[in-house]
């Protein structure tokens, strides 16, 4: 089943949401001067230049991607991984300390290593950030079960950016990715699981995108399992009021390590299929949830987190906001 027959798509595209569409224009005009310089936010700007660091402030999740496995850890390259946990308040140590060794810093991300809109630290976090660093730009990625909800609180924040990871449409094709979901402390399980993360996705890009803030979507790509299906959520989330995609390849782990990544070719295919439909980012590092520095170059993560006093992790590796 790679089609929508029995999903979402007819409901959140097609001209029923041109205004949507309107909408998502005027806040890319607006906020140009940001994602112009955003290093995940455009096509063209080159991803050298411009730095990021991510604040490793979320300590939960609340669904279950069959693809992740969240610890903390100083060695590997994957997702889910942070050598620490840091409070808000060390988060801002951190941030001061990444400004100081790397001054191309222009955005403060948090991307986990948990779901940032599962707990209050992120929101807690970006209060502090926005209080003494207000020039930067706030960057926020989530599974988007929070996002509607939270909507409000993001734009109050002045947070311009919204990562969401939406990886199927289809609650048929979602559920080969998604174990569970967590309402408020209940635990739903397959299809009604990923209806509901699905309907939360949607609703919450169309919320943000009408308070003004611009939504890119990353999509893990799981040969044989949204490959073809990669089109359809491509037109959902553009259909809804996303700007710009980033498919990225499968890390292959957890419930998902007997499926092997993506070659380059039908990466390369796939990004070119979705291109037709919406601008395609293409410089993704698969960053980790303390990535310090510019995109594929230095990370000083190592560094900040010996001065904080916290175990440096042994190498600054990559991690996916899958
Ligand atoms: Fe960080 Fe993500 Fe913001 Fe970028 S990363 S929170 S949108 S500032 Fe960028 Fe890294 Fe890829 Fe993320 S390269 S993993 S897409
Ligand atoms: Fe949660 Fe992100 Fe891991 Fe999925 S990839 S389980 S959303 S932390």
């Amino acid at each position: 089943m790679e089609d929508n027959r029995h999903g979402t798509e007819g409901k959140h595209s097609g001209n029923k949401f041109a205004w949507r569409n309107k909408i998502r224009d005027v806040a890319e005009i607006k906020l140009s001067h940001i994602t112009r310089v955003h290093p995940c936010f455009n096509t063209a700007i080159h991803p050298h230049k411009i730095g990021r660091v991510h604040l490793p402030v979320a300590p939960e999740c609340n669904i279950q991607c069959n693809f992740c496995v969240r610890s903390f850890n100083k060695t590997e390259f994957r997702p889910g991984v942070a050598s620490s946990l840091l409070s808000p308040r060390e988060a801002l140590f951190m941030l001061q300390k990444a400004i100081q060794i790397c001054p191309e810093i222009a955005v403060a991300g948090i991307a986990g290593p948990g779901d940032p809109l599962a707990t209050g630290h992120a929101l807690g976090t970006f209060t502090l950030v926005h209080q003494h660093h207000p020039h930067l730009i706030k960057c926020l990625s989530t599974n988007g079960l929070k996002l509607k909800e939270k909507a409000k609180r993001l734009a109050d924040l002045n947070v311009k950016t919204v990562t969401v990871s939406i990886h199927a449409v289809n609650p048929r094709i979602a559920v080969k990715i998604y174990s569970h979901v967590r309402i408020n402390g209940k635990l739903l399980y397959g299809i009604e699981a990923s209806n509901h993360l699905i309907q939360a996705q949607l609703s919450g890009i169309e919320e943000v995108v009408k308070r003004g803030l611009v939504v890119k979507v990353n999509t893990v790509l799981v040969p044989g399992i949204n490959q073809k299906h990669i089109e359809t959520v491509a037109r959902t989330v553009h259909g809804v009021g996303a700007s710009i995609i980033n498919i990225i390849p499968l890390i292959p782990q957890h419930k998902l390590s007997h499926v092997p990544p993506p070659t380059c070719e039908q990466l390369k295919r796939a990004r070119e299929r979705v291109e037709r439909i919406m601008p395609v980012f293409r410089h993704c590092q698969r960053c980790r949830a303390d990535a310090v520095g510019i995109l594929g170059g230095d990370d000083f993560t190592k560094r900040i987190f010996k001065e904080l006093g916290k175990t440096p992790p042994i190498y600054a590796g990559n991690f996916s906001h899958g």
